[in-house]
């Protein structure tokens, strides 16, 4: 690691009161050049125990920039990890106030909950085949909290994957009727399709990215616990949203997921 232990937690604390104020930042890696990929983990995990030390519970785990068309967008080819809280959760039809956000944008995910441990290094799309409660599936709303969507990898680990907002959807199915490769998803905006996306978009299979969590938080010496509620990633590039639009994900088998923006 390159940063100092308070550099860190000042990090952690400017990125937190960015997220909580709905305020923009220049990315860190400007003031932090040296910054590493664990320094960057670390600043992560300080943003959660910051709010589990608040009572905020962590309700689930994500992947993000796994699929091809969400890389080529953000211009990178790594995926990334981080986590959701309860205060990000709303309800399926509900409303989302941009008043708390910066810039939202929505990707539609295909979503699973663990019902057996995944741990790496070794994990692979069989062992999370196995280790699958259910599927389910959700929309998540990103806000990234650099200006812009400005941010190199280092930076958008730190500020724990740009997670803001998500909704569930309400139907829950057995991974073993679902061919999650060809199960497709369509995304509107105002009634108009904006996205549209199979699941082999994120890295040729979903549970491709719960392996690749599994494996990387194997190499820090955790794992994926039972019960974990785990996001894949969006399956398309995200689309920015503002008051006023209305949002629904369509996935084949899996129901609807929608929301308004208010
Ligand atoms: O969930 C995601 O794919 C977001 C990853 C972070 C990059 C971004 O803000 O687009
Ligand atoms: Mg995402």
């Amino acid at each position: 690691m390159k940063l100092t232990p308070q550099t860190i937690a000042g990090l952690a604390a400017h990125l937190e009161s960015a997220e909580l104020n709905a305020r923009d930042v220049t990315k860190i890696t400007d003031e932090h050049p040296e910054m590493d990929w664990d320094d960057a983990y670390a600043i992560q995990d300080l943003i959660r125990r910051r709010k589990e030390a608040r009572g905020q519970r962590t309700v689930g785990l994500k992947a993000g920039l796994t699929s091809f068309a969400k890389m080529k967008q953000m211009g990178v080819d790594t995926p990334v990890f981080g986590f959701v809280s309860d205060y990000m959760a709303r309800p399926e039809g509900g409303e989302i106030k941009t008043s708390e956000l910066i810039h939202p944008r929505v990707e539609a995910e295909i979503c699973v909950v663990t019902k057996a441990p995944l741990r790496g290094p070794g994990c692979h799309v069989g062992a999370v085949l196995a280790a699958i409660d259910f599927v389910v599936p959700a929309v998540e709303i990103i806000d990234s909290r650099y200006r812009d969507f400005k941010f190199d990898l280092k930076s958008v680990i730190a500020d724990n994957t740009s997670a803001s907002r998500f909704v569930v959807g309400s139907r829950m199915r057995a991974v073993d009727g679902l061919d999650l490769r060809t199960l497709g998803v369509v995304l509107e905006k105002n009634g108009k399709i904006v996205a549209m996306a199979a699941g082999a978009a994120v890295l040729g299979h979903p549970l491709t990215a719960v392996a690749m969590l599994a494996n990387h938080l194997g190499a820090r010496g955790q794992e994926i616990p039972a019960g974990s509620f785990v996001m894949t990633g969006g399956v398309t590039e995200a689309i920015a949203v503002q008051a006023g639009d209305s949002v629904i994900a369509r996935f084949q088998d899996l129901g609807s997921v929608g929301m308004r923006f208010v």
